[in-house]
């Protein structure tokens, strides 16, 4: 397989930024609420897709595993339609770039700002004082992520709406400071019917993949039988109908969300559908379809997987692309924050 060269488009395009990162347990919450959406956007947008690397150190890793995820990541985006002619997509740590101006925005970055990051006191909890700055720090290298492009539109999940709104302050510190309005403020592209998929243990936790317990989502590499066990496993209570006073159980209100999602259902087609079907009936429905959608999905990454060398050129396109882009951004920051500039040679 032979990866063509990653589309330029003209400065004056949409710009789109999002990422993932590869901390591996890739699960159908990242995928209903991040990456399908940016297969539907890659047609009207620039897109910047990174593996968030750098993020994905805020927490110990292991680096073999943080190598095998990076590819495991990228295979995902493609496996899930992400075109990579179309889109660059690339590790976030090869473009250092993302650090330069995380360092120069975090200069114009109050304390005070950070202080109210939710993410931050739910990550950290009672160990705050053995949270490294690195996990303090992340909203800004995300602000930096994003400004390093000069994106204009970022997909966001629930989850991540107060760190876009701290971007777009950064943005405005950054603009006012040096009088020009060198960074477009980014927006939010909320989509999806399922912004927030919950813990299959727990329907009041997000689905998330450092949870311990792997019965507690449903990862993109599951195969028929693994979803089957796990849905069936996913907690479940003793109303006769699934449509009963929903909206106060949250476990059966979650894989009713995840049905609809899967099935492109507004929640009350999806209720009209399955509402009065008895929770072992729905499940069975939901295994279905959780399958029928999955298993190509899973069996794309296995055939890019066997393959590391075309996932590594696709990351080299990706990269090319993105120094390119991060670059020029940098060359006009350098300049107003009135560093000296040396070309080589
Ligand atoms: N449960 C979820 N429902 C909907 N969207 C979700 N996302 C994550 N979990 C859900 C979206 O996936 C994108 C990438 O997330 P991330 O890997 O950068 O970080 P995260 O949000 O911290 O994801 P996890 O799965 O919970 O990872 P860990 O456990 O490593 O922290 C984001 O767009 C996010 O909204």
């Amino acid at each position: 397989m032979h990866p063509s060269p990653v589309t330029r488009h003209p400065s004056s395009a949409k710009r789109l930024l999002s990422g993932v990162q590869p901390t591996g347990n890739l699960h159908l919450g990242n995928y209903l609420g991040a990456i399908r959406n940016w297969a539907a956007l890659q047609q009207q947008f620039e897109c910047f897709l990174f593996l968030a690397d750098l993020h994905a150190i805020t927490v110990a890793q292991d680096p073999a595993k943080l190598r095998a995820h990076v590819r495991e990541t990228a295979a995902a985006y493609i496996a899930c339609g992400i075109d990579p002619k179309r889109c660059a997509i690339f590790p976030q740590s090869a473009v250092s770039e993302h650090c330069e101006l995380a360092w120069i925005l975090s200069c114009h970055t109050p304390l005070g700002w950070l202080n109210r990051m939710t993410q931050f006191k739910e990550k950290a909890g009672k160990h705050r004082e053995e949270a490294s700055l690195g996990l303090y720090g992340y909203p800004v290298l995300m602000a930096a992520d994003i400004l390093v492009y000069r994106a204009t539109h970022v997909p966001v999940g629930e989850d991540q709406k107060q760190h876009l709104e701290l971007a777009r302050d950064i943005a405005g510190a950054f603009n006012r400071h040096y009088g020009q309005d060198y960074f477009p403020l980014p927006e939010p592209v909320i989509m999806g019917a399922a912004t927030r998929v919950m813990s299959l243990r727990d329907g009041t936790k997000k689905m998330s993949k450092s949870d311990e317990s792997d019965y507690s989502r449903i990862n993109l590499t599951d195969d028929a039988d693994t979803i089957a066990k796990k849905i069936k496993k996913a907690t479940s209570d003793s109303f006769a109908t699934m449509g009963e006073t929903i909206e106060s159980r949250p476990e059966a209100s979650n894989l009713l969300t995840i049905y609809g999602a899967l099935n492109n259902l507004s929640r009350e087609q999806a209720l009209a559908e399955c509402g009065g079907e008895n929770f072992s009936a729905f499940k069975q429905k939901l295994t279905d379809a959780a399958v029928a959608h999955l298993a190509p999905i899973s069996a794309k990454m296995r055939e890019l997987l066997a393959s590391p060398d075309y996932i590594d050129d696709i990351l080299r396109g990706g990269i090319e692309k993105a120094r390119g882009a991060a670059g020029q951004t940098m060359q006009g920051v350098r300049e107003r924050v009135g560093f000296l500039e040396f070309s080589a040679g």
